[in-house]
Protein backbone atom coordinates (compact mmCIF):
# COMPACT_ATOMS: atom_id res chain seq x y z
CA UNK A 1 0.00 0.00 0.00
CA UNK A 2 1.18 3.89 -0.69
CA UNK A 3 2.00 6.15 2.40
CA UNK A 4 1.03 9.89 2.90
CA UNK A 5 1.06 11.98 5.37
CA UNK A 6 -2.12 10.29 6.49
CA UNK A 7 -1.08 7.33 6.87
CA UNK A 8 2.93 8.13 8.00
CA UNK A 9 2.73 11.12 9.98
CA UNK A 10 5.79 13.18 9.76
CA UNK A 11 7.41 14.23 12.57
CA UNK A 12 10.30 17.09 12.60
CA UNK A 13 12.91 17.61 15.10
CA UNK A 14 14.92 20.54 15.91
CA UNK A 15 18.02 19.77 18.27
CA UNK A 16 21.76 19.32 18.00
CA UNK A 17 23.54 16.93 15.69
CA UNK A 18 25.52 13.92 17.68
CA UNK A 19 27.88 12.51 14.64
CA UNK A 20 28.12 9.36 16.88
CA UNK A 21 24.76 8.55 16.43
CA UNK A 22 24.03 8.01 20.23
CA UNK A 23 21.75 11.21 21.00
CA UNK A 24 20.27 14.47 19.41
CA UNK A 25 18.71 14.22 15.87
CA UNK A 26 19.90 11.00 14.93
CA UNK A 27 18.27 9.58 18.12
CA UNK A 28 14.71 11.18 17.52
CA UNK A 29 15.29 10.13 13.36
CA UNK A 30 15.82 6.39 14.55
CA UNK A 31 12.58 7.22 16.98
CA UNK A 32 9.97 8.52 15.09
CA UNK A 33 11.30 5.80 12.33
CA UNK A 34 10.46 3.33 14.84
CA UNK A 35 7.47 4.44 15.12
CA UNK A 36 6.53 4.32 11.60
CA UNK A 37 6.29 7.98 11.59
CA UNK A 38 8.32 9.98 8.68
CA UNK A 39 11.16 12.14 10.53
CA UNK A 40 12.33 15.39 8.95
CA UNK A 41 15.36 17.09 10.89
CA UNK A 42 16.84 20.53 11.47
CA UNK A 43 20.56 20.81 13.19
CA UNK A 44 20.60 23.72 15.76
CA UNK A 45 24.19 22.88 16.30
CA UNK A 46 26.89 20.62 15.20
CA UNK A 47 28.48 19.00 18.13
CA UNK A 48 31.79 16.97 18.47
CA UNK A 49 31.41 13.87 20.54
CA UNK A 50 31.10 10.75 21.09
CA UNK A 51 30.02 8.00 23.58
CA UNK A 52 32.84 9.10 26.14
CA UNK A 53 32.17 12.92 25.84
CA UNK A 54 31.48 15.99 24.49
CA UNK A 55 34.19 17.78 23.22
CA UNK A 56 33.04 21.36 21.50
CA UNK A 57 29.91 22.40 19.29
CA UNK A 58 29.42 25.05 16.51
CA UNK A 59 26.17 26.32 16.65
CA UNK A 60 23.82 27.44 14.15
CA UNK A 61 22.53 31.30 13.13
CA UNK A 62 19.06 31.87 13.31
CA UNK A 63 18.90 32.30 9.59
CA UNK A 64 20.36 28.98 9.44
CA UNK A 65 17.93 27.28 11.17
CA UNK A 66 15.22 28.65 9.61
CA UNK A 67 17.24 27.89 6.13
CA UNK A 68 16.29 24.37 6.99
CA UNK A 69 13.07 24.53 8.52
CA UNK A 70 11.13 26.74 5.80
CA UNK A 71 11.74 24.33 3.07
CA UNK A 72 10.56 21.73 5.12
CA UNK A 73 7.03 23.55 6.52
CA UNK A 74 6.31 24.64 2.89
CA UNK A 75 6.09 21.12 1.52
CA UNK A 76 5.67 18.80 4.02
CA UNK A 77 2.01 18.26 6.34
CA UNK A 78 4.36 18.44 9.99
CA UNK A 79 2.58 16.50 12.42
CA UNK A 80 4.05 16.98 15.91
CA UNK A 81 7.72 19.01 16.80
CA UNK A 82 10.52 18.20 18.95
CA UNK A 83 13.14 20.23 19.99
CA UNK A 84 15.99 19.22 21.82
CA UNK A 85 19.23 20.90 22.03
CA UNK A 86 19.09 24.67 21.31
CA UNK A 87 22.20 26.31 22.42
CA UNK A 88 21.55 30.11 22.13
CA UNK A 89 18.75 32.59 22.69
CA UNK A 90 18.61 33.57 19.00
CA UNK A 91 18.10 29.61 17.73
CA UNK A 92 15.62 29.36 20.32
CA UNK A 93 13.66 32.61 19.41
CA UNK A 94 14.01 31.48 16.05
CA UNK A 95 12.51 28.26 16.72
CA UNK A 96 9.23 30.16 18.79
CA UNK A 97 8.96 32.29 15.82
CA UNK A 98 8.61 29.05 13.25
CA UNK A 99 6.33 27.02 15.52
CA UNK A 100 3.69 29.90 16.45
CA UNK A 101 3.72 31.34 12.35
CA UNK A 102 3.43 27.71 10.83
CA UNK A 103 1.01 26.91 13.75
CA UNK A 104 2.54 23.29 14.95
CA UNK A 105 1.09 21.07 17.09
CA UNK A 106 1.88 18.56 19.26
CA UNK A 107 4.91 20.16 20.72
CA UNK A 108 7.60 18.74 22.82
CA UNK A 109 10.12 20.35 24.11
CA UNK A 110 12.99 18.78 25.76
CA UNK A 111 14.45 21.23 27.93
CA UNK A 112 18.11 19.89 27.24
CA UNK A 113 20.36 21.77 29.77
CA UNK A 114 23.91 19.79 29.72
CA UNK A 115 25.64 16.02 28.61
CA UNK A 116 25.22 13.13 30.83
CA UNK A 117 29.14 13.07 30.48
CA UNK A 118 28.74 16.78 32.26
CA UNK A 119 29.22 19.57 28.68
CA UNK A 120 26.83 22.35 29.11
CA UNK A 121 24.66 22.64 25.88
CA UNK A 122 23.24 25.48 26.55
CA UNK A 123 24.07 28.79 28.70
CA UNK A 124 21.71 30.76 31.97
CA UNK A 125 20.40 32.83 29.10
CA UNK A 126 19.61 30.83 26.68
CA UNK A 127 17.68 28.17 29.04
CA UNK A 128 16.13 31.62 30.32
CA UNK A 129 14.80 32.29 26.85
CA UNK A 130 13.78 28.70 26.29
CA UNK A 131 11.34 29.09 29.19
CA UNK A 132 10.10 32.37 28.23
CA UNK A 133 9.47 31.61 24.05
CA UNK A 134 9.43 27.84 24.15
CA UNK A 135 7.21 26.65 27.42
CA UNK A 136 4.06 28.70 26.45
CA UNK A 137 3.87 27.12 23.07
CA UNK A 138 4.90 23.46 24.17
CA UNK A 139 1.90 20.32 24.39
CA UNK A 140 4.48 18.85 27.25
CA UNK A 141 8.20 19.43 28.52
CA UNK A 142 10.32 16.94 29.33
CA UNK A 143 12.82 17.50 31.93
CA UNK A 144 14.69 15.18 33.90
CA UNK A 145 15.13 16.02 37.64
CA UNK A 146 18.21 18.02 37.02
CA UNK A 147 16.87 20.27 34.21
CA UNK A 148 13.43 20.45 36.80
CA UNK A 149 15.43 21.77 39.64
CA UNK A 150 17.67 24.18 37.83
CA UNK A 151 14.54 25.42 35.99
CA UNK A 152 11.68 25.90 39.04
CA UNK A 153 14.20 26.27 41.62
CA UNK A 154 13.02 23.70 43.35
CA UNK A 155 15.30 20.74 45.24
CA UNK A 156 13.37 17.75 44.37
CA UNK A 157 14.06 15.92 47.47
CA UNK A 158 10.18 14.45 47.46
CA UNK A 159 7.04 13.94 45.69
CA UNK A 160 5.30 17.49 46.99
CA UNK A 161 9.10 18.48 45.79
CA UNK A 162 7.54 17.17 42.21
CA UNK A 163 4.22 18.62 42.01
CA UNK A 164 5.89 21.87 42.91
CA UNK A 165 8.40 22.08 40.60
CA UNK A 166 5.55 20.91 38.41
CA UNK A 167 3.21 23.51 38.81
CA UNK A 168 6.07 26.46 38.23
CA UNK A 169 6.76 24.93 35.02
CA UNK A 170 2.27 25.54 34.65
CA UNK A 171 3.16 28.53 35.42
CA UNK A 172 5.40 29.04 32.87
CA UNK A 173 2.86 28.34 30.49
CA UNK A 174 3.85 24.38 29.90
CA UNK A 175 0.32 22.08 29.41
CA UNK A 176 1.79 19.23 30.32
CA UNK A 177 5.06 17.89 32.54
CA UNK A 178 6.65 14.93 32.99
CA UNK A 179 9.39 15.06 35.24
CA UNK A 180 11.91 12.12 34.48
CA UNK A 181 13.35 10.92 37.97
CA UNK A 182 15.66 8.27 36.74
CA UNK A 183 17.41 9.08 40.18
CA UNK A 184 14.83 9.76 42.31
CA UNK A 185 13.84 5.87 42.41
CA UNK A 186 12.20 4.00 44.64
CA UNK A 187 14.20 0.54 45.20
CA UNK A 188 14.49 -0.78 42.32
CA UNK A 189 11.88 0.57 40.40
CA UNK A 190 12.48 4.31 37.84
CA UNK A 191 9.84 6.29 37.96
CA UNK A 192 8.71 9.14 35.87
CA UNK A 193 5.98 11.73 37.20
CA UNK A 194 3.58 13.29 34.63
CA UNK A 195 1.30 16.27 35.80
CA UNK A 196 -1.63 16.88 33.46
CA UNK A 197 -4.61 18.31 33.98
CA UNK A 198 -4.49 18.58 37.42
CA UNK A 199 -3.48 14.76 37.44
CA UNK A 200 -0.35 13.39 38.65
CA UNK A 201 0.34 10.20 36.94
CA UNK A 202 3.09 8.13 38.24
CA UNK A 203 5.40 6.00 35.24
CA UNK A 204 6.83 3.26 36.64
CA UNK A 205 9.69 1.06 35.22
CA UNK A 206 12.12 -1.09 36.19
CA UNK A 207 15.57 0.78 36.79
CA UNK A 208 18.71 -0.81 35.00
CA UNK A 209 22.12 0.07 36.28
CA UNK A 210 23.83 0.63 33.60
CA UNK A 211 26.19 3.13 31.52
CA UNK A 212 24.41 2.49 28.76
CA UNK A 213 21.91 5.17 28.70
CA UNK A 214 23.12 8.00 25.92
CA UNK A 215 19.89 9.23 24.31
CA UNK A 216 17.59 8.02 26.32
CA UNK A 217 16.18 11.88 26.91
CA UNK A 218 16.17 12.38 23.17
CA UNK A 219 14.27 9.44 22.56
CA UNK A 220 11.93 9.28 25.38
CA UNK A 221 10.93 13.00 23.72
CA UNK A 222 10.69 12.37 20.21
CA UNK A 223 8.72 8.76 20.51
CA UNK A 224 6.38 11.38 22.87
CA UNK A 225 6.29 13.05 19.70
CA UNK A 226 5.65 10.31 17.51
CA UNK A 227 2.98 8.92 19.73
CA UNK A 228 1.18 12.08 19.39
CA UNK A 229 1.61 12.57 16.24
CA UNK A 230 -0.28 9.43 15.53
CA UNK A 231 -2.99 10.68 17.50
CA UNK A 232 -2.57 8.97 20.79
CA UNK A 233 -3.52 11.02 24.34
CA UNK A 234 -0.64 12.31 25.81
CA UNK A 235 -0.60 9.85 28.54
CA UNK A 236 -1.17 6.98 26.48
CA UNK A 237 1.79 8.74 24.59
CA UNK A 238 3.77 9.11 27.62
CA UNK A 239 3.47 5.44 28.72
CA UNK A 240 3.99 3.82 25.35
CA UNK A 241 7.27 6.02 25.09
CA UNK A 242 8.52 5.06 28.75
CA UNK A 243 8.04 1.44 27.70
CA UNK A 244 10.07 2.28 24.90
CA UNK A 245 12.76 3.78 26.32
CA UNK A 246 12.88 0.83 29.00
CA UNK A 247 13.05 -1.73 26.46
CA UNK A 248 15.62 0.15 24.81
CA UNK A 249 18.15 0.59 27.74
CA UNK A 250 17.52 -3.57 28.39
CA UNK A 251 19.30 -4.11 25.44
CA UNK A 252 21.04 -2.03 25.10
CA UNK A 253 24.39 -3.12 22.84
CA UNK A 254 27.83 -2.28 24.16
CA UNK A 255 29.21 0.03 21.53
CA UNK A 256 31.95 2.43 21.87
CA UNK A 257 34.25 2.91 25.10
CA UNK A 258 32.29 5.48 27.10
CA UNK A 259 28.38 5.36 27.57
CA UNK A 260 26.62 3.59 25.09
CA UNK A 261 23.68 4.04 23.14
CA UNK A 262 20.20 2.17 23.89
CA UNK A 263 18.76 0.14 21.56
CA UNK A 264 16.57 1.97 19.12
CA UNK A 265 14.61 -0.66 16.74
CA UNK A 266 11.39 -0.58 15.27
CA UNK A 267 8.07 -1.88 17.16
CA UNK A 268 6.31 -4.17 15.84
CA UNK A 269 3.64 -3.68 13.22
CA UNK A 270 0.54 -5.56 13.05
CA UNK A 271 -0.45 -5.49 9.73
O1 LIG B 1 21.06 14.05 26.03
C1 LIG B 1 21.16 15.39 25.81
C2 LIG B 1 21.72 15.72 24.47
C3 LIG B 1 20.92 16.29 23.54
N1 LIG B 1 21.35 16.64 22.31
C4 LIG B 1 22.62 16.42 21.95
C5 LIG B 1 23.48 15.83 22.85
C6 LIG B 1 23.03 15.47 24.13
C7 LIG B 1 23.94 14.84 25.08
O2 LIG B 1 25.08 14.57 24.81
O3 LIG B 1 24.73 15.64 22.47
C8 LIG B 1 23.08 16.80 20.60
Amino acid sequence: MNTDERTTPICLTIAGLDPSGGAGTIADVKTFFAFGCYPAAAIASITYQNTQGVYGATHQSAEELRSQVEPILNDLEVSAVKTGMLPTAEIIEETARLISENDLHNVVIDPVVRSTSGFDLIDGAALKRLIEMLFPLADIVTPNAQEAERISGVALLSEPDIVAAANIMFGMGAKAVLIKGGHLRHGSSAVDHLLLGGEHHRIDAPYYDTTSTHGTGCTLAAAIAANLAKGKTMLDAVRISKDFVNEAIRTAPKIGKGNSPINIQPIERSG
